[in-house]
């Protein structure tokens, strides 16, 4: 019921539209920066504990969306090795970027230059590289790193 509240009073203006406590807002979404020394955990470790939140690994879509998350990544005053998981992996198929395990492929892509490299013989899961001013890098999977969550409005599921 309270969930119910919560979202229709997203139909009447962004303003009322609220994330849970710890959560930013950017456009449409809400994003945990999962960045304490115990948020340190391996890619699919992040697939859980996102999803326990009832959301899941950010997804990039737009060049402002990029940009918000590299802003905030900034703010968070990273050591130069730290990275951030995203949803981006190239798990399945070799060098065919998707984002989770949907058929959305990555079509807009920030990698940093030289990225992605297969550093080391299997790097299939995407992150924000401090190193790398927040661009993008693909990284061996079994990495413990920080992550990013989000979650969208459900907009498109209100009505009816
Ligand atoms: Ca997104
Ligand atoms: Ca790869
Ligand atoms: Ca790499």
């Amino acid at each position: 019921m309270l969930r119910a509240i919560l979202i229709s009073s997203c139909l009447f203006g962004l303003a009322l539209c609220v994330c849970q406590n710890d959560w930013v807002r950017y456009e449409n979404s809400c994003y945990y920066f999962a960045d304490l020394p115990s948020n340190r955990v391996t890619w699919h470790q992040a697939l859980q504990e996102c999803s326990w939140n009832e959301s899941r690994l950010v997804i990039i879509e737009t060049k402002a969306e990029n940009d918000f998350i590299k802003r905030h990544l900034a703010q968070l005053h990273p050591q130069s090795e730290d990275q951030y998981w995203t949803f981006g992996n190239d798990i399945h198929f070799e060098a065919s970027w998707n984002w989770g395990e949907t058929p959305f492929k990555i079509t807009t892509t920030f990698w940093y230059p030289g990225e992605p490299n297969q550093n080391g013989g299997e790097e299939d899961c995407l992150s924000f590289y401090t190193r790398y001013n927040f661009a993008w890098n693909d990284e061996h999977c079994d990495r413990p790193e920080y992550y990013i969550c989000e979650t969208e409005d459900p907009v498109n599921s209100i009505i009816g």
